[in-house]
Protein backbone atom coordinates (compact mmCIF):
# COMPACT_ATOMS: atom_id res chain seq x y z
CA UNK A 1 0.00 0.00 0.00
CA UNK A 2 1.76 2.89 -1.19
CA UNK A 3 -0.07 5.23 1.40
CA UNK A 4 0.97 3.16 4.58
CA UNK A 5 3.33 5.92 5.46
CA UNK A 6 0.64 8.52 5.09
CA UNK A 7 1.08 11.04 8.33
CA UNK A 8 -2.02 10.88 10.97
CA UNK A 9 -4.61 13.65 10.25
CA UNK A 10 -6.37 15.80 12.29
CA UNK A 11 -10.00 14.15 13.27
CA UNK A 12 -12.43 16.68 12.55
CA UNK A 13 -11.34 17.47 8.74
CA UNK A 14 -14.53 16.03 6.43
CA UNK A 15 -12.15 13.30 4.20
CA UNK A 16 -13.82 13.40 0.71
CA UNK A 17 -10.94 10.53 -0.40
CA UNK A 18 -8.72 8.56 2.06
CA UNK A 19 -5.84 7.40 -0.56
CA UNK A 20 -5.11 9.95 -1.73
CA UNK A 21 -6.10 11.85 1.28
CA UNK A 22 -8.69 15.11 0.54
CA UNK A 23 -10.08 16.47 3.65
CA UNK A 24 -11.17 19.80 4.06
CA UNK A 25 -12.72 21.28 7.59
CA UNK A 26 -16.51 21.86 8.51
CA UNK A 27 -17.21 25.32 7.60
CA UNK A 28 -17.63 26.71 11.66
CA UNK A 29 -14.13 25.79 12.47
CA UNK A 30 -13.06 27.32 9.22
CA UNK A 31 -13.78 30.70 10.15
CA UNK A 32 -13.28 30.64 13.47
CA UNK A 33 -9.99 32.29 12.99
CA UNK A 34 -8.63 34.27 10.53
CA UNK A 35 -5.42 32.29 10.40
CA UNK A 36 -6.38 28.42 9.78
CA UNK A 37 -4.56 26.25 11.79
CA UNK A 38 -2.33 23.39 10.29
CA UNK A 39 -3.91 20.93 11.53
CA UNK A 40 -7.71 21.94 9.90
CA UNK A 41 -5.98 23.80 7.01
CA UNK A 42 -7.59 21.37 3.83
CA UNK A 43 -5.95 18.77 2.24
CA UNK A 44 -5.36 18.32 -1.63
CA UNK A 45 -3.22 14.98 -2.38
CA UNK A 46 -2.86 13.33 -5.76
CA UNK A 47 -0.39 10.98 -4.81
CA UNK A 48 0.70 8.96 -1.79
CA UNK A 49 3.04 11.65 0.52
CA UNK A 50 6.54 11.57 0.48
CA UNK A 51 8.58 10.97 3.58
CA UNK A 52 11.61 13.06 2.40
CA UNK A 53 14.60 13.41 5.09
CA UNK A 54 15.82 16.93 5.36
CA UNK A 55 19.29 16.36 6.08
CA UNK A 56 19.40 15.04 2.55
CA UNK A 57 17.06 16.94 0.67
CA UNK A 58 18.05 19.23 -2.31
CA UNK A 59 16.27 21.11 -4.88
CA UNK A 60 17.51 21.08 -8.16
CA UNK A 61 17.47 24.64 -9.74
CA UNK A 62 17.75 24.12 -13.50
CA UNK A 63 20.22 27.30 -14.50
CA UNK A 64 20.13 29.45 -17.11
CA UNK A 65 22.47 29.51 -20.27
CA UNK A 66 25.55 31.19 -19.02
CA UNK A 67 23.82 30.75 -15.49
CA UNK A 68 24.26 27.43 -13.40
CA UNK A 69 22.08 25.02 -11.62
CA UNK A 70 21.63 25.25 -7.82
CA UNK A 71 20.94 22.23 -5.69
CA UNK A 72 19.84 23.81 -2.81
CA UNK A 73 19.83 22.09 1.17
CA UNK A 74 17.64 23.31 3.32
CA UNK A 75 20.11 25.43 5.07
CA UNK A 76 20.88 26.88 1.47
CA UNK A 77 17.69 27.77 1.33
CA UNK A 78 17.26 29.87 5.00
CA UNK A 79 20.78 31.90 3.55
CA UNK A 80 18.43 33.28 0.71
CA UNK A 81 16.35 36.76 2.80
CA UNK A 82 13.13 35.46 4.34
CA UNK A 83 10.03 36.90 3.68
CA UNK A 84 6.50 35.77 5.72
CA UNK A 85 3.17 36.73 3.56
CA UNK A 86 -0.48 35.94 4.75
CA UNK A 87 -1.62 33.78 1.98
CA UNK A 88 -4.94 32.07 1.36
CA UNK A 89 -5.03 29.05 -0.93
CA UNK A 90 -8.07 27.92 -3.32
CA UNK A 91 -8.21 24.24 -5.15
CA UNK A 92 -10.03 24.63 -8.06
CA UNK A 93 -12.86 22.47 -7.47
CA UNK A 94 -13.97 24.10 -4.07
CA UNK A 95 -17.60 23.76 -4.16
CA UNK A 96 -17.22 21.86 -6.99
CA UNK A 97 -20.93 20.10 -4.86
CA UNK A 98 -23.17 22.61 -5.77
CA UNK A 99 -21.80 21.87 -9.75
CA UNK A 100 -22.92 18.27 -8.89
CA UNK A 101 -26.22 19.33 -8.42
CA UNK A 102 -26.64 20.92 -11.51
CA UNK A 103 -25.09 17.92 -13.80
CA UNK A 104 -22.62 15.10 -13.02
CA UNK A 105 -18.93 16.50 -13.03
CA UNK A 106 -15.78 14.14 -12.42
CA UNK A 107 -13.73 15.24 -9.41
CA UNK A 108 -13.97 15.39 -5.70
CA UNK A 109 -17.19 16.31 -3.78
CA UNK A 110 -15.40 19.80 -2.05
CA UNK A 111 -18.26 21.44 -0.35
CA UNK A 112 -16.51 25.41 0.61
CA UNK A 113 -13.75 24.26 2.55
CA UNK A 114 -11.32 23.60 0.06
CA UNK A 115 -9.70 27.06 1.31
CA UNK A 116 -7.55 28.38 3.97
CA UNK A 117 -5.09 30.80 5.01
CA UNK A 118 -1.50 30.72 6.56
CA UNK A 119 1.27 32.99 6.84
CA UNK A 120 4.03 30.99 4.85
CA UNK A 121 7.62 31.97 4.94
CA UNK A 122 10.72 31.20 3.02
CA UNK A 123 12.95 32.46 0.20
CA UNK A 124 11.95 34.28 -2.94
CA UNK A 125 11.73 32.56 -5.73
CA UNK A 126 12.85 35.38 -7.63
CA UNK A 127 16.29 35.17 -5.96
CA UNK A 128 16.40 31.73 -6.38
CA UNK A 129 16.10 31.89 -9.97
CA UNK A 130 18.07 35.42 -9.99
CA UNK A 131 20.94 33.39 -8.70
CA UNK A 132 20.56 30.53 -11.24
CA UNK A 133 21.08 33.11 -13.93
CA UNK A 134 17.62 33.27 -15.18
CA UNK A 135 16.47 36.68 -15.72
CA UNK A 136 13.00 38.66 -17.17
CA UNK A 137 13.84 38.03 -20.93
CA UNK A 138 12.14 35.80 -22.43
CA UNK A 139 8.75 37.05 -21.52
CA UNK A 140 6.63 33.93 -23.13
CA UNK A 141 8.86 31.18 -20.32
CA UNK A 142 7.15 29.47 -17.78
CA UNK A 143 8.35 28.69 -14.77
CA UNK A 144 8.21 24.47 -14.61
CA UNK A 145 7.58 22.80 -10.89
CA UNK A 146 8.29 18.99 -10.44
CA UNK A 147 6.99 17.53 -7.37
CA UNK A 148 8.84 14.52 -5.43
CA UNK A 149 5.27 12.84 -5.18
CA UNK A 150 4.89 10.26 -7.71
CA UNK A 151 2.31 7.51 -9.07
CA UNK A 152 3.78 3.97 -9.48
CA UNK A 153 5.17 4.29 -12.67
CA UNK A 154 7.57 7.17 -11.54
CA UNK A 155 5.17 10.26 -12.82
CA UNK A 156 5.49 12.83 -10.51
CA UNK A 157 3.02 15.87 -9.60
CA UNK A 158 3.84 18.69 -12.16
CA UNK A 159 2.48 22.66 -12.51
CA UNK A 160 4.02 25.90 -13.87
CA UNK A 161 3.47 29.76 -13.92
CA UNK A 162 4.36 32.56 -15.75
CA UNK A 163 8.10 33.55 -15.79
CA UNK A 164 6.51 36.64 -15.82
CA UNK A 165 5.28 35.87 -12.16
CA UNK A 166 7.69 34.35 -10.98
CA UNK A 167 10.39 37.31 -11.58
CA UNK A 168 8.59 39.51 -10.10
CA UNK A 169 9.43 40.70 -6.92
CA UNK A 170 5.85 42.35 -6.18
CA UNK A 171 3.85 39.10 -7.28
CA UNK A 172 5.58 37.61 -4.22
CA UNK A 173 6.09 33.92 -5.21
CA UNK A 174 7.63 31.54 -2.38
CA UNK A 175 9.89 28.85 -2.03
CA UNK A 176 8.34 27.96 1.57
CA UNK A 177 9.99 26.32 4.25
CA UNK A 178 6.99 27.42 6.87
CA UNK A 179 3.75 27.07 7.52
CA UNK A 180 2.40 29.79 10.66
CA UNK A 181 5.69 29.50 12.04
CA UNK A 182 6.37 25.63 11.78
CA UNK A 183 7.91 23.74 9.40
CA UNK A 184 5.66 22.85 6.43
CA UNK A 185 3.70 19.87 7.70
CA UNK A 186 4.05 16.70 5.72
CA UNK A 187 0.37 16.86 4.26
CA UNK A 188 1.39 20.46 2.82
CA UNK A 189 4.59 20.00 1.43
CA UNK A 190 7.34 19.21 3.59
CA UNK A 191 10.33 20.65 3.56
CA UNK A 192 9.75 23.17 0.22
CA UNK A 193 6.35 23.49 -1.21
CA UNK A 194 5.91 26.78 -4.18
CA UNK A 195 3.29 29.35 -3.01
CA UNK A 196 2.43 31.06 -5.31
CA UNK A 197 -0.09 34.34 -4.13
CA UNK A 198 -3.38 34.94 -5.90
CA UNK A 199 -3.41 31.76 -8.06
CA UNK A 200 -5.15 28.47 -7.76
CA UNK A 201 -4.20 26.06 -5.61
CA UNK A 202 -2.60 23.29 -8.28
CA UNK A 203 0.26 25.88 -9.49
CA UNK A 204 1.60 25.60 -5.55
CA UNK A 205 3.50 22.40 -5.69
CA UNK A 206 4.29 20.36 -2.83
CA UNK A 207 7.18 18.21 -1.67
CA UNK A 208 9.13 20.70 -4.24
CA UNK A 209 12.46 18.64 -6.41
CA UNK A 210 12.93 20.77 -9.20
CA UNK A 211 12.53 23.90 -10.89
CA UNK A 212 13.14 24.33 -14.36
CA UNK A 213 12.70 27.54 -16.61
CA UNK A 214 11.02 26.44 -20.10
CA UNK A 215 9.92 28.03 -23.28
CA UNK A 216 6.44 25.81 -22.46
CA UNK A 217 3.92 25.42 -19.75
CA UNK A 218 4.73 21.98 -17.83
CA UNK A 219 3.53 19.20 -19.97
CA UNK A 220 2.17 17.24 -16.89
CA UNK A 221 -0.92 16.28 -16.73
CA UNK A 222 -2.04 18.74 -14.47
CA UNK A 223 -1.21 21.56 -16.50
CA UNK A 224 -2.44 20.33 -19.89
CA UNK A 225 -5.45 18.05 -19.19
CA UNK A 226 -6.70 19.44 -16.08
CA UNK A 227 -7.53 22.58 -14.42
CA UNK A 228 -9.41 24.31 -17.19
CA UNK A 229 -12.76 26.15 -17.67
CA UNK A 230 -14.77 25.40 -20.19
CA UNK A 231 -18.65 26.10 -21.77
CA UNK A 232 -21.33 24.23 -19.93
CA UNK A 233 -21.75 23.47 -23.73
CA UNK A 234 -18.96 20.77 -23.41
CA UNK A 235 -18.44 17.35 -22.90
CA UNK A 236 -16.08 14.46 -22.47
CA UNK A 237 -17.05 13.75 -26.19
CA UNK A 238 -15.86 17.32 -27.40
CA UNK A 239 -13.85 18.93 -24.58
CA UNK A 240 -10.24 19.91 -26.31
CA UNK A 241 -8.13 20.87 -23.30
CA UNK A 242 -5.50 22.48 -25.99
CA UNK A 243 -8.32 25.08 -26.69
CA UNK A 244 -8.66 26.23 -23.12
CA UNK A 245 -5.83 28.42 -20.80
CA UNK A 246 -4.64 26.73 -17.74
CA UNK A 247 -6.24 28.30 -14.70
CA UNK A 248 -3.72 30.70 -12.91
CA UNK A 249 -5.42 33.52 -11.43
CA UNK A 250 -8.81 32.61 -9.48
CA UNK A 251 -12.52 34.66 -9.80
CA UNK A 252 -14.30 36.51 -6.90
CA UNK A 253 -15.19 33.95 -4.58
CA UNK A 254 -17.32 33.93 -1.07
CA UNK A 255 -19.41 31.78 0.81
CA UNK A 256 -21.41 31.32 4.54
CA UNK A 257 -20.14 29.31 7.00
CA UNK A 258 -22.83 29.83 9.55
CA UNK A 259 -25.50 29.01 9.91
CA UNK A 260 -25.27 25.42 8.10
CA UNK A 261 -27.94 24.48 5.53
CA UNK A 262 -30.47 22.79 7.40
CA UNK A 263 -29.92 24.13 10.87
CA UNK A 264 -32.69 25.75 12.77
CA UNK A 265 -32.39 29.27 13.89
CA UNK A 266 -33.92 31.03 17.00
CA UNK A 267 -35.67 34.54 16.27
CA UNK A 268 -34.25 37.30 17.16
CA UNK A 269 -31.10 38.71 16.59
CA UNK A 270 -28.94 36.11 14.08
CA UNK A 271 -24.86 35.74 12.95
CA UNK A 272 -24.08 35.23 9.22
CA UNK A 273 -20.50 34.22 8.65
CA UNK A 274 -18.58 33.42 6.16
CA UNK A 275 -15.23 33.71 3.88
CA UNK A 276 -14.43 36.19 0.66
CA UNK A 277 -11.62 36.12 -1.44
CA UNK A 278 -10.45 36.82 -4.95
CA UNK A 279 -7.16 35.67 -7.20
CA UNK A 280 -4.71 38.00 -8.60
CA UNK A 281 -4.28 40.36 -5.65
CA UNK A 282 -7.62 41.37 -5.93
CA UNK A 283 -8.94 43.12 -2.86
CA UNK A 284 -12.91 41.83 -1.56
CA UNK A 285 -14.40 45.54 -1.40
CA UNK A 286 -17.70 44.51 -0.18
CA UNK A 287 -20.36 41.30 0.70
CA UNK A 288 -24.08 41.29 0.03
CA UNK A 289 -26.27 39.09 2.17
CA UNK A 290 -29.69 38.33 1.47
CA UNK A 291 -32.08 37.01 3.64
CA UNK A 292 -35.18 36.59 1.22
CA UNK A 293 -33.08 34.25 -1.78
CA UNK A 294 -31.82 37.67 -3.41
CA UNK A 295 -34.37 40.25 -3.52
CA UNK A 296 -33.35 42.53 -0.78
CA UNK A 297 -29.41 43.02 0.31
CA UNK A 298 -27.38 44.29 4.01
CA UNK A 299 -24.10 44.94 3.31
CA UNK A 300 -22.13 42.29 5.86
CA UNK A 301 -18.48 43.41 7.99
CA UNK A 302 -15.12 42.62 7.11
CA UNK A 303 -12.92 41.36 9.32
CA UNK A 304 -9.25 40.11 9.41
CA UNK A 305 -6.29 41.93 8.19
CA UNK A 306 -7.08 45.18 6.00
CA UNK A 307 -5.28 44.20 2.43
CA UNK A 308 -2.73 45.50 0.06
CA UNK A 309 -3.87 47.27 -3.30
CA UNK A 310 -2.72 44.57 -5.78
CA UNK A 311 -1.13 42.67 -3.27
CA UNK A 312 -4.79 41.46 -1.52
CA UNK A 313 -3.46 37.73 -1.42
CA UNK A 314 -5.27 36.83 1.67
CA UNK A 315 -9.55 36.57 1.82
CA UNK A 316 -11.96 38.17 4.48
CA UNK A 317 -13.71 36.85 6.57
CA UNK A 318 -17.29 38.77 7.10
CA UNK A 319 -20.36 38.45 9.40
CA UNK A 320 -23.70 39.82 9.54
CA UNK A 321 -25.68 40.62 12.75
CA UNK A 322 -29.30 41.08 11.48
CA UNK A 323 -33.03 40.55 12.72
CA UNK A 324 -34.68 37.35 11.91
CA UNK A 325 -37.39 38.67 9.92
CA UNK A 326 -40.70 38.36 11.83
CA UNK A 327 -43.32 35.63 10.65
CA UNK A 328 -40.69 33.73 8.70
CA UNK A 329 -40.56 29.91 8.74
CA UNK A 330 -37.48 29.68 7.04
CA UNK A 331 -34.92 31.98 5.20
CA UNK A 332 -33.34 31.60 2.24
CA UNK A 333 -29.34 33.37 3.01
CA UNK A 334 -26.94 34.11 0.19
CA UNK A 335 -23.88 35.98 -0.12
CA UNK A 336 -21.72 37.18 -2.56
CA UNK A 337 -19.09 38.91 -2.96
CA UNK A 338 -16.86 42.61 -4.88
CA UNK A 339 -14.02 42.48 -5.22
CA UNK A 340 -11.83 45.95 -6.62
CA UNK A 341 -12.06 45.20 -10.14
CA UNK A 342 -15.53 45.25 -9.65
CA UNK A 343 -15.93 41.87 -10.45
CA UNK A 344 -19.28 39.91 -8.89
CA UNK A 345 -20.33 36.26 -8.74
CA UNK A 346 -22.68 35.05 -10.93
CA UNK A 347 -26.19 34.54 -9.24
CA UNK A 348 -26.36 30.54 -10.33
CA UNK A 349 -24.26 27.59 -10.92
CA UNK A 350 -25.97 26.14 -14.63
CA UNK A 351 -24.57 28.84 -16.67
CA UNK A 352 -20.70 28.23 -15.66
CA UNK A 353 -21.14 24.29 -15.19
CA UNK A 354 -18.29 22.65 -16.55
CA UNK A 355 -17.20 19.13 -17.35
CA UNK A 356 -14.60 19.01 -14.44
CA UNK A 357 -16.28 21.48 -11.64
CA UNK A 358 -13.81 23.95 -11.70
CA UNK A 359 -14.52 27.62 -10.87
CA UNK A 360 -17.62 27.16 -8.72
CA UNK A 361 -18.30 30.75 -7.49
CA UNK A 362 -21.86 31.32 -7.49
CA UNK A 363 -24.16 33.06 -4.84
CA UNK A 364 -23.71 30.78 -2.20
CA UNK A 365 -27.35 30.20 -1.03
CA UNK A 366 -28.37 28.36 2.27
CA UNK A 367 -31.64 27.50 3.52
CA UNK A 368 -32.16 27.38 7.17
CA UNK A 369 -36.01 26.83 9.59
CA UNK A 370 -36.48 29.59 11.80
CA UNK A 371 -37.29 28.17 15.02
CA UNK A 372 -41.22 28.71 16.25
N1 LIG B 1 1.79 19.40 -5.15
C1 LIG B 1 2.13 18.11 -5.26
N2 LIG B 1 3.44 17.79 -5.31
N3 LIG B 1 1.19 17.13 -5.31
C2 LIG B 1 -0.16 17.44 -5.29
O1 LIG B 1 -0.98 16.52 -5.33
N4 LIG B 1 -1.86 19.22 -5.21
C3 LIG B 1 -2.10 20.59 -5.66
C4 LIG B 1 -1.16 21.55 -4.93
N5 LIG B 1 0.20 21.07 -4.95
C5 LIG B 1 -0.55 18.80 -5.20
C6 LIG B 1 0.49 19.77 -5.10
C7 LIG B 1 -3.46 21.09 -5.50
S1 LIG B 1 -4.56 20.68 -6.72
C8 LIG B 1 -3.82 21.94 -4.48
S2 LIG B 1 -5.36 22.59 -4.39
C9 LIG B 1 -2.85 22.32 -3.43
O2 LIG B 1 -1.60 21.67 -3.60
C10 LIG B 1 -3.39 21.97 -2.07
O3 LIG B 1 -2.47 22.31 -1.07
P1 LIG B 1 -2.72 21.83 0.43
O4 LIG B 1 -2.92 20.34 0.42
O5 LIG B 1 -1.55 22.27 1.21
O6 LIG B 1 -4.00 22.52 0.87
MO1 LIG C 1 -6.56 21.72 -6.32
Amino acid sequence: DPYADDPVRHPALKVNSQRPFNAEPPPELLTENYITPNPIFFTRNHLPVPNLDPDTYRLHIVGAPGGQSLSLSLDDLHNFPKYEITVTLQCAGNRRSEMTQVKEVKGLEWRTGAISTARWAGARLCDVLAQAGHQLCETEAHVCFEGLDSDPTGTAYGASIPLARAMDPEAEVLLAYEMNGQPLPRDHGFPVRVVVPGVVGARHVKWLGRVSVQPEESYSHWQRRDYKGFSPSVDWDTVDFDSAPSIQELPIQSAITEPRDGETVESGEMTIKGYAWSGGGRAVIRVDVSLDGGLTWQVAKLDGEEQRPRKAWAWRLWQLQAPVPAGQKELNIVCKAVDDGYNVQPDTVAPIWNLRGVLSNAWHRVHVFVAP
